[in-house]
Formats: C-alpha cells, structure tokens, sequence
C-alpha cells in the first residue's frame, strides 16, 4: 500500500454544474466543498478547482474540449499529479480523461472507495470494501487501462486491490469476487450465529445514522462511554460499534453506531454494506443525527432519507437530532422534519437527558402486554424482561413453581419469551 499523505499527492478538482431535471441535492461548489474534505481525508493536497455548467454531459469525455485544455494547463502549471472528478465517470470517459490530461484521473467513488480501504479494519470491513472495489474496476480492466496504470504509479485511487488486479485478466477478477462472496457469507452466517447466542432475549436496537461528520460517535461516545474514534474528518466510523444504552427509567437497548452517508455515494454501497447496515433495518428506532449547524443541513437530510429508504427503514420510528447545538448563531431556524426532533450538543452534553427521555418515550409506545407464566427455574427469562421493558406485575403462583408475570415489552421480546416458553414447555 502507498500512503498517500506522505508522498502528498497535489490535486486539481472538477465538478459539473448540470441544469434541469438533472441538477444535484448540493450545488457543484458545495459538492466540490465536499469532495476537498474527502480529498483532505484521504491525504491529497488541493491545488485548484474547475467547475463547468453542462446541460448533457458528454459521453466520452463528461465535460468539453475546452475545459479539458484548461485543466491540462493548471495541472501542468501547478505540477499536479491527480485529477479528482466529483462525477463516477464511466470506464470511457476515464480512459479518455487521461489520455488527454495526461495525468492519472481519479473519481469521486475511487476516492471514497480508496477512503473505506484505509479505514476497514474488521475483517468484514476488508472483504466488503475490497469486493466493491473489484467491482468498480472490472468493467474498467481493459488493454488500454493496463497500459496507462503502469505509467500511473501508486497512490490515491490504486490502493488496494487495484494494484494487484490491474495485473490479472477478468477472467481471474471474476474467481476474486466469487471468493470474497464467500467469504463473506461466512463471517455473516458467524455473526448471526452470535448474535443468536448472545441473549436468547433481544435487545430493543437504537441505531445511530446521518450523514458523515454529523456527530453520530461523539453521541455514542457521550451516551455509553464506548470510546469510539471520533474525527473531523469524513467517515471516520466504518465498522459498526455496538454498545448497551441505559434508559432513563431502568430499560435497556443496543446502541449502534454506523457509516456515514454521503452524497452521491458510490454505486452499489448500500449493497456493499448491507451486512453492516442490517442493524439498521433491525432495529426498533432511528437516532437521525444532523448537524445543525451545517449550512446544507437540509440536503443533508435528504441523502440520509435515500439511503434509509433504500435499506428498508424509511417508516421505522425515528428520532431527529439536530446535533452541534452549541455552534448555532441565537436566531437559527432549522431544517423541517417528520416526526420527534431533539436539539442537543454531543461534545457539551446539552440536550442528552431530554434526547433519552425521548428515546424511552418511543421504546415504551412500541411495547406490547405480555401476561405469561414463567417457571422459577427461567430466571433468565424475567431478566430479560426487566432489562428490556417494564414488569408491572411479578407474584408467585398457588404451588410456588411459577412466577405470573405482567409487563410490558418491546413485540420482538415478547415473541422471544413466548417462543422460549413454548419450548421449555
Ligand atoms: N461543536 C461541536 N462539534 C461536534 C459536536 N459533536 C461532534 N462534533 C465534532 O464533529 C466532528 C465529527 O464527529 P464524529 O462523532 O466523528 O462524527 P460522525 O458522524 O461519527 O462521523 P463519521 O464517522 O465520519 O460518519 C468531530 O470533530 C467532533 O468533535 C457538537 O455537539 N458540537
Ligand atoms: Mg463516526
């Protein structure tokens, strides 16, 4: 692996303003913003910007001849080694990009791909971001390609797999990619056999989602102490952490902090990350953390909504929590939401007693009446349901072999207990 940061590369950015029915979430210079910070994550140096306004964006080349003149300029006059297109460019546009810029060219899901692969660091992580890898430079495995990349040298974009697979046919990146499947299907199949094996009983689960750099694992940080790596810096978090939360009124939850979105992610990521998604879509509400402060905070919102729709999970309870409360000038007007919002400040704990008052609210409106026996010997069992619920009702019966209990409990551990019930019957 080539580590960037130390050769610092020297980057031009490009991105295309499209008017019409086309037009992004984000403006081309708020989305360059953003493709600077994704640069700056993964060690690059920015040393100029180019943005063109297109109605159709050509297909061999995205943007015109004259832009491309331009860029070739500044990368000459600048010494740049890399051209950042915040656009996926299709396998001929980049060939075609770099045969005329004369310089490795680079898009805005490799950076982000090349991003993930520095920071995997679980084994699923690996194997998830190196097959989205793969997958991303297959159709682009060509003769011309293999050419060019060995004048390309390393660096951002190449990292990874792509130093190694460039060298093999496709036939051979095929087997890869089979092999990665597997794989991960075995770590998944072992992680669900865990996680079976870890209560017979769930937990309700809480996600943490939003957008990269909203808060998400300052929040964990702050409301379980899980000591999870905080930065500024774009998707810091990329292997799911899963802590205990404590509510309030002595009910407990799993908290689960995930990857951030973005913008314009890369194709395929939800696909890429379904497995460390799938607490998502397990689980029983939504913490939807926004910066606040952030002045795209509403497109923000948008691009999570997608994504959650996408993973399923755009109807499960959710809890809007404008975070960075303490960075808003007095007169702040916030975004517009469904449903519960919250105001807090995840680095000065503004906010966090009434956020988990809130969370117990919507855990409590989902519970259901659970009214069973349970034998003393299934201690377990009204353990379970005081960690997950509330036991209004707990009395020995006539012949003191079991307990008649009343509570109320999410409808996921109240299938648990009755199941498990069913069976030590
Ligand atoms: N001022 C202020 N800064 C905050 C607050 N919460 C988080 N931050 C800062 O925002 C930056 C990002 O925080 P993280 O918790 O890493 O954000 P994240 O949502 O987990 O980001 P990814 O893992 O990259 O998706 C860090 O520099 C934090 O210190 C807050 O309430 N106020
Ligand atoms: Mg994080």
């Amino acid at each position: 692996m080539i580590d960037v940061a130390e050769k610092s590369e020297k980057a031009v950015l490009v991105a295309v303003e499209r008017v019409g029915p086309e037009a992004g979430l984000l403006d081309a210079e708020e989305s360059l913003r953003e493709l600077a910070s994704l640069a700056s994550t993964a060690g690059i140096d920015v040393v100029a910007s180019a943005v063109q306004t297109l109605k159709r964006p050509n297909p061999k080349t995205l943007i015109g001849s004259g832009k491309i003149e331009e860029i070739r300029q500044l990368v000459e006059s600048l010494k740049a080694s890399v051209v950042l297109f915040d656009d996926e460019l299709s396998p001929v546009q980049g060939r075609n990009l770099e045969q005329l810029l004369c310089v490795k060219v680079v898009d805005r899901t490799q950076l982000i791909l090349d991003i993930f692969a520095q920071r995997a660091t679980s084994q699923e992580g690996k194997l998830q971001v190196e097959l989205a890898q793969l997958q991303y430079l297959m159709p682009r495995l060509t003769r011309a390609w293999l050419h060019l990349s060995r004048q390309r040298g390393g660096g951002v974009g190449v990292r990874g797999p792509g130093e190694t697979q460039l060298e093999v046919d496709r036939r051979r990146a095929r087997e890869r990619v089979a092999m990665l499947k597997s794989r991960l299907k075995q770590v998944r199949r072992t992680r669900a056999l865990h996680r079976t094996k870890r209560a017979a009983v769930p937990y309700p689960i809480v996600a943490l989602v939003g957008y990269t750099n909203a808060g998400k694992s300052t929040l964990m940080n702050r409301l379980t102490d899980a000591g999870v790596l905080v930065e500024n810096k774009l998707f810091a978090t990329l292997d799911p952490t899963v802590r205990m939360l404590r509510l309030p009124e002595g009910g407990e939850a799993l908290l689960v902090d995930t990857v951030g979105f973005i913008h314009k992610l890369p194709h395929g990521f939800v696909d890429a990350f379904k497995s460390t998604l799938e607490e998502v879509s397990n689980s029983s509400l939504l913490l939807h953390v926004v910066d606040g402060s952030h002045p795209q905070s509403e497109e923000h919102i948008r691009v999570v909504d997608g994504v959650l729709e996408e993973l399923e999970a755009g109807d499960t309870p959710r809890v809007t929590v404008f975070n960075k409360a303490d960075r808003l000038p007095p007169e702040h007007r916030l975004p517009e939401v469904r449903g519960p919002v919250c105001e807090i400040s995840a680095l000065s704990g503004d906010g966090i007693e009434l956020l988990l008052r809130q969370i117990a609210t919507v855990l409590a409106s989902q519970q259901e009446k659970l009214l069973v026996s349970i034998p003393v010997a299934r201690a377990d069992l009204i353990a379970a349901l005081h960690r997950s619920g509330r036991v209004v009702e707990e009395v020995l019966e006539d012949g003191q072999e079991n307990y008649r209990v009343t509570a109320f409990v999410p409808p996921v551990v109240a299938g648990r207990i009755r199941k498990e019930l069913a069976r030590s019957c």
